[in-house]
């Protein structure tokens, strides 16, 4: 797939790729790819050949320093939504989320918040020390494969996991919208096969996941594990342990409205509504309503068949048996 195609992301194409990159992924084991046309396994996991040189750019160049805060999800696990939460979290004395005028209401997550390996393939000449401090950024980058800085520094963690089978279903109508003619057909049975074998962008999922989990139980002050469904069904008390993790928990006195104002701002209905969300693009083209869907919990059941169902939760069990991680739907 090349990023000539109407809004497909650079970040999912290959033209732009450095001889390094050519040379390593020449080595690399190979694979055709449900909406890229070549995925390549690099320490573990399937990377399309733009994320790929984004990574080795990102793990050879980022800094990371103390203060820095790295959102991480597997993608379509909840990364626009947890961008606009810290967002607005750790930026609630600057901008009060109560103002009208707070740049969540002019601006798409994606672009407050940089892509660490989006923006090492698509603008290599960004300045990251440039931003303000602490700096937040978010990455899908698997545990293993994160740049040394990120590992050795005390900078904080951010996890956010989604059930795995509203993660895929969101991912294969992202990929439709975005690509209809690469994608059109292509058998949601095939994709699933992919996603269940680990063979899927970013895949296995399991390992992204079980990464950062026992990292997470090994390292709590670095690493914090939060669920979109947590997210979703106790967004107020999610919240306040992420600012607590962050070290920046709420005053009892002003707890209750800035936590609700902040739950409100950031919500699906809110969010998805404004202006620069349903009309707005990236810089790279793509629309940004196209990572706003349906914003719910459970809601696979419309794409997926039982069987298909059957078969993720299978894998899941499978994947999943003994971590302690359990999935509610
Ligand atoms: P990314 O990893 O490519 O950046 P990401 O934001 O994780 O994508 O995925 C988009 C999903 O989050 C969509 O889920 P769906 O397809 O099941 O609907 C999108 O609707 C959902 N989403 C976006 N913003 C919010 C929000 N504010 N609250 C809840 N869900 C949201």
């Amino acid at each position: 797939m090349s990023s000539s195609s109407s809004a497909v992301p650079d970040y999912l194409g290959d033209e732009v790729l450095t001889q390094e990159t050519r040379d390593l992924i020449s080595s690399l084991p190979s694979e055709k790819g449900w909406l890229v046309s070549q995925m390549y396994q690099f320490q573990g996991r399937w990377h399309t050949q733009a994320l790929l040189q984004g990574l080795l750019e990102c793990q050879k160049q980022f800094e990371a320093t103390d203060s820095d805060i790295i959102l991480v999800t597997n993608p379509k696990s909840g990364t626009t939504w947890l961008k606009a939460l810290v967002f607005a979290l750790i930026n609630r004395h600057k901008f009060p989320v109560s103002s009208g005028n707070h740049p969540l209401l002019v601006t798409n997550p994606h672009l407050l918040v940089p892509f660490l390996e989006g923006v090492y393939y698509e603008s290599p000449d960004f300045d990251f020390s440039k931003l303000p401090s602490p700096r937040l950024m978010n990455t899908h980058i698997p545990h293993l494969s994160l740049p040394e800085s990120v590992k050795s520094s005390s900078c904080k963690i951010v996890y956010c996991c989604r059930n795995p089978k509203d993660m895929f279903v969101s991912l294969w109508h992202f990929g439709k919208k975005l690509a209809p003619e690469e994608t059109a057909d292509y058998p949601i049975e095939k994709a699933v096969e992919a996603f269940c074998q680990g063979k899927f962008i970013g895949g296995p999922f399991w390992d992204h996941v079980l990464e950062y989990w026992y990292a997470s139980l090994e390292n709590p002050n670095k690493v914090l594990f939060v669920t979109y469904e947590e997210l979703k069904k106790q967004s107020g008390d999610t919240i306040k342990r992420i600012a607590e993790f962050l070290g920046c928990g709420f005053l009892e006195e002003e707890e209750e409205e800035e936590v609700r104002g902040i739950v409100k701002l950031c919500s699906f209905e809110s969010l998805s509504n404004l202006e620069v969300n349903r009309e707005g693009k990236l810089p790279n083209g793509m629309e940004t309503k196209a990572f706003f869907r349906k914003g719910d919990v459970g809601g696979w059941g419309d794409t997926l068949s039982e069987s298909l169902a059957e078969k993720i939760d299978r894998t899941i069990e499978e994947k999943f048996q003994g971590s302690g991680l359990k999935f509610s739907c």
